[in-house]
């Protein structure tokens, strides 16, 4: 009785408290297309400031804000389903990300760290500090996939 308790109603609201992101993926290939999708998506909002960055496209504060935003949200979102046993060496995914978790972890903390700072410049409207920021952000995808990610 006790056990079922914790099981299903304990356990449970505790997932819903620790939020969103908490990945239970009935299969592994359903983890392999979460991560997928929350990275496509990722780079697509990444991608629109990095043309303003660049200077291919005027600065419109409200816009970066908002794609600033975005990409802070889904930083936290597709790491848990990296981890799935079974699933490393068959995407883009090296099979050391799976043998060096903490390391992996380590990467994703920084990218959310480093994007939820962009997201704040971008919330004051501070073009320069955003492309700092930005410059940031690209540094923190680009040290994991140089470790992490297969060629
Ligand atoms: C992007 C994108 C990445 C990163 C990386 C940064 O816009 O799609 O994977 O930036 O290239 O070095």
């Amino acid at each position: 009785m006790k056990k079922a308790l914790v099981f299903f109603i304990l356990v449970p609201i505790g997932m819903m408290i620790s939020g969103l992101a908490y990945a239970q993926f009935a299969r592994s290939e359903d983890a392999v297309a979460y991560r997928k999708s929350v990275m496509v998506v990722i780079a697509h909002h990444f991608g629109r400031i990095a043309s303003v960055v660049k200077g291919d496209k005027a600065y419109e504060p409200k816009e970066v804000a908002q794609h600033a935003d975005l990409v802070a949200v889904l930083s936290k979102l597709p790491w848990d389903a990296f981890m799935v046993p079974g699933t490393a060496g068959k995407t883009g995914m090296s099979k050391e990300a799976l043998e060096q978790p903490d390391v992996f972890k380590t990467f994703a903390e920084l990218l959310e760290k480093e994007a939820g700072l962009l997201s704040q410049a971008a919330a004051e409207s501070n073009l320069q500090d955003i492309k700092v920021r930005f410059g940031s952000v690209g540094g923190s995808c680009k040290a994991c996939h140089d470790k992490f990610r297969r060629r």
